[in-house]
C-alpha cells in the first residue's frame, strides 16, 4: 500500500471518521553539490519515488492530534499556548516545529487538526525522511487554513523548524526539492536565489540508490561543526559566505588560511570546487556527456572524502564497487550530509544490474553489512493526494 493509502486508512480507524485532506511531499536524492546550499550555493537533486503522508481533517478543539503509524507513536499539543518540543518524541519535532513557524507567519491560523503520518523514506539514511514530514504538514497545514503560502514558502518554514526547533543547522536543499522537485528532472537550485532551474534526466539513464545501513545522525555533532568551519572561511576570506569565492581567489590566500588552521581550508576548499562541480554537471547531463558527469561525481566525493572529510569507509566502498562496475558509462558518489546513509549512481539502465552485481557480491564480505538497492524516478515534490 501507498503511504497516503495507509495514511487515509488509519485516519479512519483512529479517528472514525474520513480524512478531509491527504497530503504527500518525497524524499530526496543529491546528485552533487554536497554541503553547498549552507553555503549559499548550488546544488543539484531530485525527489524521489519514496516519501511522507499526511491525512487528516479538522476538529474544532484548537489541539493537534497527531499519530505516526510507523512508530505507532501519538503526539498531542495544543495551539492556544507556545508550542515546545516534546523531548520523548523526536518525530514530533518536525510537526510542532513546522505548525509552530506556520503559525508565525500567518498568525491567523488557529485550525485544530487530527492527523495521521506514514512514510516510506528509509530512515536515518540520508534521503531526506525529515524534510519531506516537514514539508507534507506544511503544504496540509497551508491547505486546511487557506494560507497564502507558495510552496518555496512552505519549505523554509520547514527549514527554520529544523534549524530552530529540532537543532539541526541544515541548509534549505532537502525542504526546497521536496517541495518543488519536477518528474523526471534533476532541480539546479541556487540556494541563494533560490532560482531553479529544471535538468532533464535523459530516457535511458537510471537513478540508483544504494543505502549502506550505515546509521548517520545529522543533528550530532559532526553536521553543524562543518558549518561554523565554512562560516569562519568565508569571515577568513571577507565573503559572506563561501559562494562568493571563486577558485582562483581561493587558491591565492590557500596556504594562507591553511597555515592557520588547515581543517577550515579543506572545508573551504570542498565548497569552492564543488560549486563549480555542480554547474559543470549540469552542463554535461544537457550534453549527455557521461564520461564527464562521472568524472564530476567522483572528483566530488574524493572531496567529500579527503576535504570534507564525511565519508566512512563502508561508504567510499560502495563508491568504488560501483564506479568500477560503471567504467567510464556514469557516475557514483555518496549522497547527503554524511557519516553513512547512501550512495547515488547515475549510468544507463543497461549498467543497472552490473552495478546490483557486484555490490551483492562484495559489500556484505568486506563489511558485515546488507545493502539495499533502489532504482528511483525522479518524482513531481509535494501534492495534495
Ligand atoms: C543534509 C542537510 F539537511 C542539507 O541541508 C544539506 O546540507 C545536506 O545535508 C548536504 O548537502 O541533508
Amino acid at each position: 500500500m501507498t503511504p497516503e493509502a495507509i495514511a487515509r486508512t488509519l485516519f479512519r480507524q483512529k479517528f472514525e471518521r474520513n480524512a478531509e485532506l491527504t497530503v504527500y511531499a518525497p524524499g530526496r536524492v543529491n546528485i552533487i553539490g554536497e554541503h553547498t546550499d549552507y553555503n549559499e550555493g548550488f546544488v543539484m537533486p531530485c525527489a524521489i519515488n519514496y516519501g511522507t503522508a499526511v491525512s487528516g481533517a479538522a476538529n474544532d478543539r484548537g489541539i493537534f492530534r497527531v499519530y505516526a503509524a510507523d512508530l505507532q507513536q501519538y503526539d498531542e499539543f495544543s495551539l492556544r499556548q507556545p508550542i515546545i518540543p516534546n523531548p520523548e518524541k523526536k518525530w514530533s519535532g518536525y510537526v510542532r516545529g513546522v505548525v509552530k513557524f506556520i503559525q508565525q507567519a500567518c498568525p491567523q491560523f488557529q485550525q485544530g487538526a487530527d492527523l495521521v503520518i506514514s512514510g516510506n523514506v528509509p530512515l536515518s539514511a540520508g534521503l531526506s525522511s525529515s524534510a519531506s514530514l516537514e514539508v507534507a504538514v506544511g503544504k496540509f497545514c497551508q491547505q486546511l487554513g487557506g494560507l497564502a503560502l507558495s510552496h518555496t514558502d512552505i519549505a523554509l518554514i520547514g527549514q527554520r523548524a529544523e534549524n530552530q526547533f529540532v537543532g539541526c543547522q541544515c541548509g534549505n536543499m532537502d525542504q526546497l526539492i521536496s517541495a518543488l522537485g519536477q518528474q523526471d528532472q534533476l532541480l539546479m537550485i541556487d540556494c541563494r536565489s533560490l532560482k531553479t532551474q529544471g535538468v532533464p534526466i535523459p530516457p535511458d539513464i537510471a537513478v540508483m540508490i544504494v543505502n549502506s545501513h550505515v546509521k548517520h545522525d545529522l543533528v550530532a555533532g559532526e553536521y553543524n561543526t562543518r558549518r561554523r568551519q565554512c562560516e569562519s572561511a568565508a569571515a577568513f576570506f571577507g565573503v559572506k559566505a563561501l559562494r562568493d569565492l571563486s577558485i582562483t581567489q581561493f587558491r591565492q590566500r590557500e596556504a594562507e588560511l591553511s597555515a592557520i588552521d588547515k581543517d577550515t581550508a579543506k572545508r573551504a576548499r570542498h565548497i569552492v570546487t564543488e560549486n563549480q562541480r555542480v554547474l559543470d554537471a549540469a552542463a554535461a547531463l544537457g550534453k549527455g556527456d557521461l564520461r564527464r558527469l562521472g568524472e564530476l561525481m567522483a572528483q566530488s566525493h574524493d572531496s567529500m572524502r579527503d576535504d570534507f572529510e564525511i565519508t566512512v569507509p563502508q561508504i567510499d566502498y560502495l563508491v568504488e564497487l560501483a564506479q568500477l562496475a560503471l567504467g567510464s558509462s556514469g557516475g557514483a558518489r555518496m549522497t547527503g550530509g554524511g557519516f553513512g546513509g547512501c550512495i547515488v549512481a547515475l549510468a544507463p539502465f543497461s549498467k543497472v544490474e552490473a552495478v546490483r552485481k557486484i555490490i551483492a557480491d562484495n559489500y556484505r564480505k568486506q563489511t558485515g553489512l546488507t545493502e539495499d538497492f533502489y532504482v528511483c524516478r525522479a518524482s513531481q515534490g509535494v501534492r495534495i493526494c
